[in-house]
């Protein structure tokens, strides 16, 4: 009988995910050099859209290093974690944190990318932050690279366009394996590797008009490759310095399904769920799926290889799959015959009638989430671990403090209960990291004011406020969420 038909094992790692560019702030302090993310613009309310994925490009990144474009205020200064990591780690553990997602910058550790040596300030911060979780026996799970790319990469080399950067990057994953050996045991490479499928930029540091004659497609699938081949090594040299550390993968799930039950449809859905899963495919199987070839071939994609890659993927697959998860999707072969919707950035996606949209027109779907779980679990065989899932929401500061984030409430203990289906189900489900546990920077759209956490930050979207912490209603019910092990939600 599956050992956990009731529920959430006892040692489930309950928690809360962050990234360095997204709380930290403190970007030219500490030694830590510029990073792809600290370049990332702010935009005025008017000028927005609902998900505005900000594509940098070469003659944008010129400007800001000419001082033409000075405002890059949101993910600059963060919401200030570099200086009150001790007074936000106190809160998470009072509000019952077993785990901890954050990112090393690897910017503070060098500042350059290819530096000599690593900087002695930038490896004492994450020490520090690491001996304050410890206080609180809060286990720590390190993600290397968040959309944190040394800006000189990208300037010197084209960010993972070029296979050197692998070489720099297991000197940054060796240096930090080592210095934090007895301190952190999971590990996750590239945070959703896919993203550097949709902006090369984000995911890899890679300007894509510096590659004439290429497509996007092309040129995102040869970066992938040689981050796969960097996670790969990433593994190896982990397993050497010690055998107990977990090294994971870390995927943007997209459960699609199709609109109809018309078997065009129900193919383009198969279709996009396996280039979704490609890359959790290659990190868990350590080899490209045979579909992939055919895709490849009528894209005109040749991924450039060196003798030993195939061997090295196929060494040192990931321990453990990661995913993050907000929404599903839906696709038809005729888009125009149906319903659009509106966040949606997927080629013939459409509305599904079934489900509820945020504010930033992403599908609801808790029962997506189980379905993507026991599929993954079918897929890999290989322990499964949720460390993004979450609703972005405009928060109301009533006029006596509190907030009542009953919307958010219902989101997570929706997505929580599937997770625990999952479970019965037999899937083998080792933590769930919720996004974004205290207020930060929103990734997609640079604003404050989408909002994830159970702990309110007191900053607008240009950049004002006190930055005084306080707890929300969603606070206190996910306390009594760990303190049960999901038995009341
Ligand atoms: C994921 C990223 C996070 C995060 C989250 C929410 O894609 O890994 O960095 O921000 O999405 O997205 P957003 O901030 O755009 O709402």
């Amino acid at each position: 009988m599956n050992k956990n038909m009731n529920g959430f094992p006892a040692n489930f790692l309950w928690g809360g995910a962050t990234a360095a560019n997204q709380v930290e702030g403190a970007y030219n302090i500490g030694g830590k050099g510029l990073t792809t993310a600290d370049m990332v613009p702010y935009v005025p309310k008017s000028e927005r859209g609902l998900n505005f994925a900000i594509d940098v490009d070469s003659n944008y990144i010129e400007k800001v290093l000419k001082g033409e474009i000075q405002d890059t205020y949101p993910k600059r200064y963060g919401v200030d974690f570099y200086h009150r990591y001790k007074e936000d780690i106190a809160l998470l553990a009072e509000l019952g944190l077993k785990a901890f997602r954050l990112s090393i910058n690897w910017a503070r550790i060098f500042p350059n990318g290819d530096d000599a040596e690593p900087n002695a300030e930038g490896l004492q911060f994450y020490d520090n932050v690491f001996d304050e979780l410890k206080k609180y026996d809060i286990e720590p799970i390190v993600t290397l690279s968040h959309y944190e790319t040394p800006l000189s990469l990208t300037l010197k080399y084209n960010g993972w366009y070029s296979r050197e950067v692998i070489g720099f990057f297991t000197k940054y994953a060796e240096t930090v394996f080592n210095r934090y050996s007895d301190k952190v045991k999971y590990w996750i490479t590239f945070n959703e590797i896919n993203m550097i499928g949709h902006s090369p930029y984000t995911g890899g540091g890679v300007l894509i008009d510096k590659v004439p004659n290429k497509t996007k497609a092309q040129i995102s699938y040869q970066a992938a490759h040689h981050q796969f081949v960097a996670s790969a090594l990433a593994t190896k040299i982990a397993h050497e310095i010690n055998p107990e550390m977990k090294i994971g993968c870390m995927l943007a799930r997209t459960q699609t399904y199709p609109v109809t039950n018309n078997p065009d449809d129900v193919q383009l859905a198969l279709h996009q769920n396996d280039l979704n899963l490609f890359y959790t495919d290659v990190h868990a199987t350590g080899e490209y799926p045979v579909y992939m070839n055919r895709y490849f071939a009528e894209n005109n994609i040749v991924i450039e290889k060196e003798v030993g890659d195939d061997e090295i993927l196929k060494q040192y697959p990931v321990d453990y799959i990661s995913l993050s998860y907000y929404m599903s999707k839906s696709v038809a072969v005729d888009p125009e015959k149906h319903e659009v919707v509106a966040g949606n950035l997927v080629s013939n996606a459409v509305k599904n009638q079934y489900l509820d949209t945020s504010d930033w027109g992403w599908q609801i779907d808790p029962k997506g989430l189980r379905i993507t779980l026991r599929d993954m679990h079918n897929r890999y065989k290989k322990p499964l671990f949720i460390v993004e899932n979450g609703l972005g929401a405009y928060d109301k500061v009533e006029e006596d403090g509190s907030i009542h984030d009953t919307y958010r409430i219902d989101y997570l203990q929706k997505h929580i209960q599937q997770m625990k289906e999952a479970i019965k189900d037999g899937v083998d489900l080792i933590g769930y990291t919720s996004w974004g546990p205290i207020d930060l920077i929103s990734m997609s759209t640079s604003e404050m004011s989408k909002r994830y956490g159970f702990i309110y930050v007191d900053q607008d979207d240009e950049g004002n406020g006190t930055l005084n912490r306080s707890r929300k209603d969603s606070f206190y019910w996910y306390q009594g969420v760990i303190a049960t092990n999901g038995s009341e939600l």
